[in-house]
């Protein structure tokens, strides 16, 4: 099988849910010498969007979705210390966590991988994280940035239930509040007073680097 066809395949594979046969086609191109990132930006990836294409036209219905997400999620935990390797030392501390009212983990985890491999210390709530649950986290671990992802327009507005929170606390000037999810703009970001956002795990990286060394230098100026 070319690498073409295996991509192809892959494709196919997550697009019905079939994660044993998913996981087979991952480990096949990473013996075959392909990169963790190919699999997944050039096929695990716009296979789930796909995915949401076909759900928005009524073609696929939820339980189509969950079997794609958790072949999906198979795929991760296989990719996920290639991604992640690291031998740096920790540059930075990052809560995450998926808002309230909200389950959609994968964006997420791949944040979270990403943010591993740069070198930062991850720590993840999970999903349908509550308010009071985030103020809880940073009051204990005292991060860098606090990150919310948010994947439905219902659950978006939980980013400004979170800040309410955060300045309720007393905790708004310590942490960077990064957001994102797949509706989430830069617009959005700026209108519910967030410090960064990021439309993908590399660009969250990316902007979280810039937004720390930012005020690392203001706090040494
Ligand atoms: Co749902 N779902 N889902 N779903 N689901 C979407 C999100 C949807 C867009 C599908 C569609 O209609 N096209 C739609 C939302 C529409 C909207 O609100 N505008 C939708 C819906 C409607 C729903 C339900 C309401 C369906 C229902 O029950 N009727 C329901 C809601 C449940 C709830 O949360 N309360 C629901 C449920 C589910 C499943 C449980 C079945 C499953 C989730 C499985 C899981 O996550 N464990 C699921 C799935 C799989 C999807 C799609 C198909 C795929 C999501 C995904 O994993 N994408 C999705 C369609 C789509 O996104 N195209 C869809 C791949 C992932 C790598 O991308 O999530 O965008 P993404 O993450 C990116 C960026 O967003 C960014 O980086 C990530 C990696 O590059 N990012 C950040 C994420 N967080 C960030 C944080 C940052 C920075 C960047 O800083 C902190």
């Amino acid at each position: 099988m070319t690498q073409d066809e295996l991509l192809r395949e892959l494709y196919d594979a997550t697009l019905v849910g079939n994660g044993p046969a998913v996981l087979d086609l991952v480990n096949s191109g990473l013996a075959a010498g392909m990169g963790p990132e190919t699999l997944l930006y050039e096929s695990l990836i716009p296979s789930l969007e796909e995915v949401g294409a076909r759900f928005e036209r009524g073609d696929f219905f939820v339980p189509e979705m969950l079997i794609a997400g958790k072949a999906m999620a198979g795929a991760l935990e296989v990719l996920r210390p290639l991604l992640a390797e690291t031998g740096a030392a920790s540059i930075g501390t990052v809560v995450m966590g998926t808002v309230k009212g909200d389950v959609h983990d994968i964006g997420k985890n791949l944040v979270n991988i990403m943010f591993e491999g740069a070198g930062f210390q991850v720590i993840d709530l999970g999903v349908q994280v509550a308010p009071e649950k985030f103020v809880a986290a940073i009051t204990e671990h005292q991060p860098d940035i606090v990150g919310f992802s948010a994947f439905l327009t219902t659950t978006m507005p939980m980013f400004k239930a979170n800040i309410n929170a955060l300045v309720k606390a007393g905790l708004r000037d310590q942490v960077i509040v990064m957001v994102g999810g797949a509706p989430v703009t830069q617009e959005y970001a700026d209108a519910v007073g967030a410090d960064g956002y990021a439309a993908d795990a590399s660009a969250a990286v990316a902007r979280a680097k810039e937004l720390l060394g930012r005020r690392r230098s203001l706090a040494t100026a």
